[in-house]
């Protein structure tokens, strides 16, 4: 709610907008987790009895110590992430930036959070790799004193290290706007969006497939006018980008028409471009925040796009994966999985099939 206790959709035809009839039930528990180190303890609880996370960063203030935590905990305890990125609007209001530079500082702010990923990921795979190396060294060594053969260099490890890392996809690791596992948003606004969202949004004004647009709209992709076609190469032919043009460049306009100038007749139009009808007593409003959040409301709703995203990418619980269910029953790492009393590994099958733990158990559980 962003310091505001108040109920956006409380009128009867925003109420409806969202009742799709063929739409699926879904029952989402929420936690809120202090931002604060001080309490990281909260943090790690919370990452263990949830399926997903939802990390929100401030696009100002960009990957902070808290965010970096946040992540790491989230990866060690295998939870599937959401990437936020918030606070959209003081970039167009309080930093005054062209659409171009806010794609610019998007596009850093995302890259800051996939380094760090990177850096997680590349650290836990030269962990395991360590570990097999050891492993295989210490055979080899006790082989090789036999054979009174030659010792394995430092030299050849290092090389099997990286070249391992080469071998290894980690693209399914990353936030990626495409892949649908980012949202834009303005919490204090009251809007957010995906790709796809916005795919969907553009999709007969542009002629072009849902699909055409999710794979474009965020990369580097440009819209040939002439040709009606999208091409690759935005950057290198001094091209906006798709997601300027249709996505950055509306959002400018918005902020500008509804909080600068209040001009009530330019107000309208706008909204009459996004297909949205606003009421008379919405562009009355002294306080033109209001006015725009009852366009964005109509327009991109956070809550519609947030609750979506989370449909889509956190698995339902009787989906959890082994490896996780590993990770609960050992503590993370500090012991395998494997050396654990055959009763305990047992246990593994109770998590993956969401089994309740039954009075009846407590004869078998050895934990
Ligand atoms: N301009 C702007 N301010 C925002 C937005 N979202 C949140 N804020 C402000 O940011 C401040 C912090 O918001 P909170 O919701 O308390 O953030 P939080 O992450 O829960 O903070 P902790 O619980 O302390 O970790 C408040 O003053 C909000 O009004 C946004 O989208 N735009
Ligand atoms: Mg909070």
């Amino acid at each position: 709610m962003a310091g505001k206790l108040r109920y956006m959709d409380s009128r009867p035809d925003e109420q409806q907008r969202d009742s799709d009839s063929d739409a699926k039930n879904h029952l989402i528990n929420v936690i809120d987790s202090p931002g604060h180190v001080d309490f990281f303890g909260e943090v790690s609880t919370a990452l263990r009895i949830c399926d997903g996370c939802i990390i929100i960063v401030d696009v100002i203030e960009g990957v902070c110590a808290q965010t970096r935590a946040a992540l790491q905990q989230a990866w060690l305890a295998r939870v599937r992430p959401i990437l936020v990125l918030n606070k959209i609007d003081r970039l167009f209001v309080e930093k005054k930036l062209s659409p171009l530079d806010i794609h610019i500082q998007l596009t850093q702010t995302l890259e800051q959070v996939n380094a760090f990923i990177g850096e997680l990921f590349a650290s836990e795979v030269l962990a395991k790799m360590n570990a097999t190396l050891d492993e295989q060294q210490k055979s080899d060594e006790k082989r090789q004193q036999a054979t009174t053969e030659k010792q394995m260099s430092k030299k050849q490890i290092f090389y099997d290290w990286s070249s391992g890392l080469d071998d290894i996809d980690d693209s399914g690791v990353y936030f990626s706007p495409e892949n649908g596992n980012v949202l834009f948003a303005s919490a204090i606004d009251g809007w957010g969006f995906t790709i796809a969202d916005f795919a969907q949004i553009l999709s007969t004004k542009l002629g072009f497939s849902v699909n055409a647009l999710t794979k474009t709209l965020w990369g580097d992709y440009y819209l040939n006018v002439r040709e009606k076609r999208i091409q690759k190469g935005a950057q290198s032919k001094a091209k906006k980008p798709l997601f300027v043009t249709f996505v950055l460049e509306n959002l400018s306009k918005i902020y500008e028409k509804f909080l600068i100038k209040h001009d009530k007749f330019e107000m309208i139009k706008m909204a009459q471009s996004l297909d949205i009808t606003l009421e008379t007593r919405d562009i009355d409003r002294t306080d033109h925040r209001q006015t725009l959040m009852q366009l964005f409301n109509q327009w991109i709703p956070l809550s519609r796009s947030l609750l979506r995203i989370v449909c889509d990418i956190v698995p339902a619980p009787c989906d959890i994966n082994e490896e996780r269910v590993e990770r609960f029953i050992t503590g993370n790492q500090t012991r395998r999985f494997d050396s654990l009393p055959l009763q305990t590994q047992l246990l593994k099958r109770a998590f993956l099939e969401c089994r309740p733990r039954k009075s009846s158990d407590d004869n078998d559980n050895h934990m």
